[in-house]
C-alpha cells in the first residue's frame, strides 16, 4: 500500500515537472512570449547603409519596430585587385562586400533592388536574413535600368549574409555580389567600442595573383575552385597599410565577418589576439575564447575581443598561403600604452651555446672548402640560388615584396645608390622605419646567416636583375660592412 502511494505521489511529481517545463518552453528562453512576428511596426525611415569596413550606428535599444525602407544600387564597374591589377566587379553600392544593412528584429524592410541603366546584367537579391522563396531572389530579377521592390519582416535575429542569385549564380558572387545584414536582437547587442565590417571572398582571373593589367573572370579556375586571389573587402590590401582598422589599448572590437565564397570556407583569425567571445555562425550561440573561427561561404560570424597592448594585429585566413601569398591579409593596429605584463616585448637576444659547448656564431666565411664564384656571371648565378632558397619567402619571386608587410627588391630605390645597405641589411638585420619607393614599411628583416662570399652573390644577383641598377659586390667589401655596422636602421 506504501508502496503504491509512494508511485502515484511520484506520478504527480512527474505531471508537475511536465507542466513547468512546458510553460518554460513557451516563454522562449526568457524572452517572455515575444514574437517578432507579431510586433507592429511604427513609422518608417530610410535605412542607413555603410560602406566596409564601416558598419551603421547601434539601433537605440528602445526604439520600436519601423518600416526601414532599403534603397540598394547595383553598380558593374572596374576597380583595383591590388596595385596594377584592374577587374571588373559587380556591386551592391558600389564597394566589395556591399554595403552594409542594420535592422532589427520584427523590422519590416521595404528593399528597393535599383539596377544601374550602364550596366550589362540583370541581377536580384538573396538575402539570408528573409523567410520567404529564394530570400527575395524570386521578388528581385532586376533589368538594367530597372528598380524592383518587395518586402519582408525580419524574424530571425542574427548576422546574415546576403547575395545576388541571377544566373550563373558563381560568377556573380565570384565578382563580388556578397554583403552582409544585422538583425539585431530585441534590445540590442551588447555595448563595444569599435565596430567593423570584414568579409572575405576568392577570386577568379586570367592571370596569376600579381599578373598586371585588366584581368578577366576565368570560369575553369572557378570550377575547380583554385582562385588566384583570397582577399578581404574585395582587394590586396583593402584593409592594410594606410587603410587598416584601428582601435586603442582597453577598447572591445567586435568585427562582423563574412565569407562571400563564392567556393571558399574561411578558418578566420588574428595573429596576436584571441577571441574573448565568437557568435558562431552568426548565431546565439556564444563560444568564449576562441582562437581561429571557420566562417562556412555564404555564412557569417561576429567576433569580440578586447585589444590589451598596441601593436599591429593581422587578420588572416589560417589557410596560410591565401594570406601570405594570394592577399587574405589585413591589419588592426592598436595604439597606446605598453603593458609589459601581458606582453614583454623582446628581453633578450643571445648567443645560444648548444649542449657540447659549440658556439653559433653567424658565418663571415663557410671554411676553406666553399666554393667561390669564378666571374661576374657565376656571382650572379650563385646568387640566385641563395634568393631562392632565403629571400623570395618573404620578398616574393618576382621581387616586388608585399604592400605594407615585406619592402620590394625590384626597382628598389632604398639600396640603388649604396650597395652597403642592402648589404647591412642581410648580414645586420634591419628593423624600424623606412621608405622604399615611396612606402614606408615599419617592420623587421632577421640577420641571415650567410658568408661573405654569399652575400655578395646575392646582392649581385638583386642589383643585375628586377630592374635594377647593375653592379657588383665583393665579398671584401660584405666583409668590411659586417666589421663596421650593428642591427637597426640602416637609414639613419
Ligand atoms: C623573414 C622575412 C625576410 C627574409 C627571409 C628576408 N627579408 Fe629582407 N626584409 C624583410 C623586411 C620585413 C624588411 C624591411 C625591414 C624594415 O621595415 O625595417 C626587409 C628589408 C630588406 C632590404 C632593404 C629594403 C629594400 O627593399 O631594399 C633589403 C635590401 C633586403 N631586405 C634584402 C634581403 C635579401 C637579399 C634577403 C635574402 C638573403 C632577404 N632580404 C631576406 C624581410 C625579409
Ligand atoms: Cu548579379
Amino acid at each position: 500500500m506504501g508502496f503504491m502511494m509512494s508511485l502515484i505521489k511520484n506520478k504527480l511529481t512527474m505531471v508537475l515537472l511536465i507542466i513547468v517545463a512546458f510553460s518554460f518552453a513557451a516563454c522562449d528562453g526568457g524572452k517572455g512570449d515575444y514574437n517578432p512576428a507579431d510586433e507592429k511596426v511604427v513609422g518608417e525611415t530610410i535605412a542607413e547603409l555603410t560602406l566596409p569596413p564601416h558598419v551603421p550606428a547601434p539601433i537605440d535599444p528602445h526604439r520600436a519596430a519601423t518600416k526601414q525602407i532599403v534603397n540598394m544600387e547595383v553598380l558593374e564597374h572596374e576597380g583595383e585587385m591590388m596595385d596594377g591589377v584592374t577587374y571588373t566587379y559587380w556591386t551592391f553600392g558600389g564597394s566589395v562586400p556591399g554595403q552594409f544593412i542594420r535592422i532589427r528584429e520584427g523590422d519590416e524592410v521595404e528593399f528597393h533592388l535599383k539596377n544601374h541603366p550602364d550596366n550589362k546584367f540583370a541581377h536580384n537579391i538573396d538575402l539570408h536574413a528573409v523567410t520567404g522563396p529564394g530570400g527575395g531572389a524570386a521578388s528581385s530579377f532586376t533589368a538594367p535600368g530597372h528598380e524592383t521592390v518587395f518586402s519582408f519582416k525580419a524574424l530571425n535575429p542574427g548576422l546574415y549574409v546576403y547575395h545576388c542569385a541571377t544566373a550563373p549564380v558563381g560568377m556573380h558572387i565570384a565578382n563580388g555580389m556578397y554583403g552582409l545584414i544585422l538583425v539585431e536582437p530585441k534590445g540590442g547587442l551588447p555595448k563595444v567600442d569599435k565596430e567593423y565590417y570584414v568579409m572575405q571572398g576568392d577570386f577568379y582571373t586570367a592571370g596569376r595573383y600579381g599578373e598586371a593589367g585588366h584581368q578577366p573572370f576565368d570560369m575553369d579556375k572557378a570550377l575547380e575552385e583554385n582562385p588566384d586571389y583570397v582577399v578581404f573587402n574585395g582587394s590586396v590590401g583593402a584593409i592594410a597599410g594606410d587603410k587598416a582598422l584601428t582601435a586603442k589599448v582597453g577598447e572591445t572590437v567586435r568585427l562582423y565577418v563574412g565569407n562571400g565564397g563564392p567556393n571558399l570556407v574561411s578558418s578566420f583569425h588574428v595573429i596576436g589576439e584571441i577571441f574573448d567571445e565568437v557568435s558562431v555562425e552568426g548565431g546565439d550561440m556564444i563560444n568564449k575564447n576562441v582562437q581561429t573561427t571557420l566562417i562556412p561561404a555564404g555564412g557569417a560570424a561576429m567576433v569580440t575581443f578586447k585589444v590589451e597592448v598596441p601593436g599591429s594585429l593581422h587578420l588572416v585566413d589560417h589557410s596560410i598561403f591565401r594570406a601570405f601569398n594570394k592577399g587574405a591579409l589585413g591589419s588592426l593596429v592598436v595604439t597606446g600604452d605598453e603593458d609589459q605584463v601581458i606582453y614583454s616585448g623582446q628581453l633578450e637576444d643571445k648567443v645560444y651555446m648548444a649542449e657540447g659547448g659549440r658556439s653559433l656564431t653567424l658565418p663571415s666565411a663557410k671554411g676553406s672548402n666553399e666554393k667561390l664564384a669564378g666571374s661576374k656571371a657565376e656571382r650572379i648565378k650563385m646568387g640566385e640560388n641563395v634568393y631562392k632558397n632565403l629571400c623570395q619567402a618573404c620578398h616574393q619571386p618576382d621581387a616586388k615584396g608585399m604592400k605594407g608587410v615585406f619592402p620590394p627588391l625590384a626597382k628598389s630605390d632604398y639600396f640603388a645608390d649604396d650597395h652597403n645597405k642592402a648589404i647591412s641589411a642581410i648580414v645586420h638585420g634591419l628593423s624600424g622605419k623606412i621608405t622604399v619607393n615611396g612606402e614606408i614599411y615599419n617592420s623587421a628583416m632577421p640577420a641571415q646567416a650567410l658568408s661573405d662570399e654569399e652575400v655578395a652573390n646575392v646582392v649581385t644577383y638583386l642589383l643585375n636583375n628586377f630592374g635594377n641598377k647593375g653592379g657588383e659586390v665583393s665579398p671584401d667589401q660584405v666583409k668590411k660592412v659586417r666589421a663596421s655596422g650593428s642591427a637597426g636602421n640602416g637609414g639613419h
